[in-house]
């Protein structure tokens, strides 16, 4: 209750943050963009993180307006940066976490369409990560909701790829462009022969659908070479980068431009 009360004026109390954690382009080694990771700064309680506080911003109908605020400071900022490196970085994409409610509320459609005109974004550049969980309904509702998102032009990334409790046919009949495949597998590569050939079985059912790959949580040079000869596509983990406050984040740019 103590949380979600402080979380309740978190927003007009300007104590949300975003980090970016950069993605990385296995085939040219350049960004390509970043995933935007809420941060809440507050003075009352120490190091919340949001695998603490968004389950209670879900549960409270807070992750509304929440989301709202995450999508429009994610998505102004990523206009900013492309501006700033014109002709330096092909800046391609943003990539902002969706929870359930925040799919299944009746305004999203809309709230999206009208932050995307708001902030002059290209469509394409805006990836909306969901999770499985967000899948379960009826799955005509499901992909009737993505198309209609689709439409507006943007991508829909499944994110935590593999550890949901989803049939798999869902890959065939919902409109997603990317799998963002999930740590746990990334992180036991060198020491699980099963995790490689799980990983490697993923970018074959990636390349049948033709969706785009994500390796998540890549911290070591042997994962790394491995994806890599995968031809995974993209690469987020802090072997490249762990997720960076704003300013610190285009420094990051500017290092690798
Ligand atoms: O850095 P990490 O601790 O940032 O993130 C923890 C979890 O919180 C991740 O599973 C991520 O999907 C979720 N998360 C981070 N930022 C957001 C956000 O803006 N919205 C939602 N719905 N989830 C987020
Ligand atoms: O939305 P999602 O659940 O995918 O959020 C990504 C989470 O993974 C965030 O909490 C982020 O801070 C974390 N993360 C990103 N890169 C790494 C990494 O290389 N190793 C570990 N352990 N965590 C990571
Ligand atoms: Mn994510
Ligand atoms: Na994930």
């Amino acid at each position: 209750m103590a949380i979600e009360n402080g979380l309740r004026d978190a927003v007009k109390n300007q104590e949300l943050e975003l980090h970016y954690q950069p993605i990385i382009d296995f085939a040219t080694s350049k960004v390509i963009g970043a995933e935007a990771l809420l941060r809440w700064n507050t003075p009352k309680f120490n190091d919340v993180y949001p695998d603490e506080f968004i389950p209670i911003a879900e549960e409270s109908g807070l992750i509304l307006e929440i989301g709202k605020w995450v999508l429009q400071t994610a998505l102004k900022q990523f206009v900013a940066w492309q501006k700033e490196f014109t002709g330096v970085i092909e800046l391609q994409k943003i990539a902002v976490n969706i929870s359930a409610h925040q799919f299944e509320n009746s305004n999203f459609l809309h709230d999206v369409d009208s932050i995307i005109k708001k902030t002059n974004i290209k469509p394409s550049c805006l990836e909306l990560e969901l999770v499985e969980s967000a899948l379960v309904e009826n799955l005509k509702t499901v992909s009737t909701r993505m198309q209609k998102l689709r439409d507006l032009g943007v991508s829909i990334s499944i994110d935590d790829f593999g550890t949901g409790y989803s049939s798999l046919s869902y890959l065939k009949k919902l409109p997603f462009t990317t799998l963002k495949i999930d740590k746990s597998f990334v992180m036991d590569i060198q020491n699980d022969v099963d995790d490689k050939e799980l990983i490697s079985a993923i970018l074959m059912i990636a390349q049948t659908f033709n969706f785009e790959v994500v390796a998540e949580g890549v911290e070591t040079q042997e994962q790394y070479l491995f994806l890599k000869e995968k031809k995974c596509t993209y690469l987020q983990g802090y072997y490249c980068s762990k997720p960076l406050p704003n300013e610190q984040f285009i420094q990051f740019l500017r290092k690798n431009s």
